[in-house]
């Protein structure tokens, strides 16, 4: 058991360390091919169980990776009605408001103010379509992210890095309890890796580039319980699963998202 527990601490160290220390990270753990299959399926993503046998984490826990895909020339075509919005679980929201959040814009090849402006943009729009103090106002800024996937670590992080994977925009983790009675169910924790396989700025000055506030709002709303959507009717939310480069729509949320967000936590 305590073998066990020293083994998963250093493997979370060494992914923690080979995040944080490096752009070429080759050790985070891409996500199951299933959920590879079902994203690229266009229907929801695989909730993953946590190996109970790493006894890391509250039983129970479990875990949503979120991989992002540039858009395939065939995406889209979905023949049935789809709603406007999904959620990742039935009743899995955050328990505790607002929600902070910390920010490392190591690797990202911009300013520590452009990232933070444009990632508190982000989770500001959210938080303006709904009562409740979604986010934090405030926010730190760190030099030690790390995208946690064997376990929590208590802090929702926003970071730079190499995903091992060709055409990966960007990944989100979320951690939570997504089943049994409603009472029990929350979100505790969400990671967002921006792929460093682009170039990440302000795509209203330069088209050319991934839109970072436009990204960092689809993926905070994974962050607080949304789930992407890949129907062609829904191109126009922010939860619509695909984007390129020069893309900034999902800057502002459209009527599916705005219902979605207000069913979670409130109008
Ligand atoms: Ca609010
Ligand atoms: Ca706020
Ligand atoms: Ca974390
Ligand atoms: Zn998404």
């Amino acid at each position: 058991m305590t073998k066990l527990w020293t083994i998963s601490i250093l493997v979370t160290m060494a992914l923690v360390f080979s995040v944080a220390a490096s752009p070429a990270a080759g050790m985070l753990i891409p996500a199951s091919e299933k959920a590879k299959e079902k994203a690229n399926a266009g229907v929801s993503p695989v909730i993953e169980k946590v190996d109970d046998h790493l006894a890391l984490t509250p039983p129970g826990l479990e875990r949503v990776v979120i991989v992002h895909y540039a858009k395939p020339p065939w995406a889209g075509g979905g023949k049935k009605e789809t709603k406007n919005y999904e959620f990742l679980g039935k009743w899995v929201e955050w328990k505790e408001l607002p929600v902070s959040y910390v920010i490392d814009p190591t690797n990202s090849g911009l300013t520590e103010e452009f990232v933070a402006s444009a990632i508190s943009a982000g989770a500001e729009e959210w938080d303006s379509w709904t009562g409740a103090e979604l986010f934090n106002d405030a926010y730190e800024i760190v030099s030690d992210g790390s995208w946690d996937s064997d376990a929590p670590d208590g802090r929702n992080e926003l970071l730079f890095g190499d995903y091992p994977e060709e055409g990966v925009i960007a990944v989100a983790i979320v951690w939570g309890y997504f089943t049994g009675p409603p009472s029990r169910r929350e979100i505790v924790e969400f990671d967002i890796l921006f792929d460093t396989d682009f170039a990440w700025g302000d795509a209203t000055v330069d088209p050319a580039v991934m839109d970072l506030q436009n990204i960092a709002t689809h993926e905070l709303g994974h962050g607080v319980g949304l789930a992407d959507l890949y129907d062609d009717s829904c191109s126009e939310e922010t939860m619509y699963g695909y984007s390129t480069e020069g893309e900034t729509k999902k800057r502002s949320l459209n009527d599916g998202d705005i219902a979605g967000i207000r069913e979670l936590y409130g109008a």
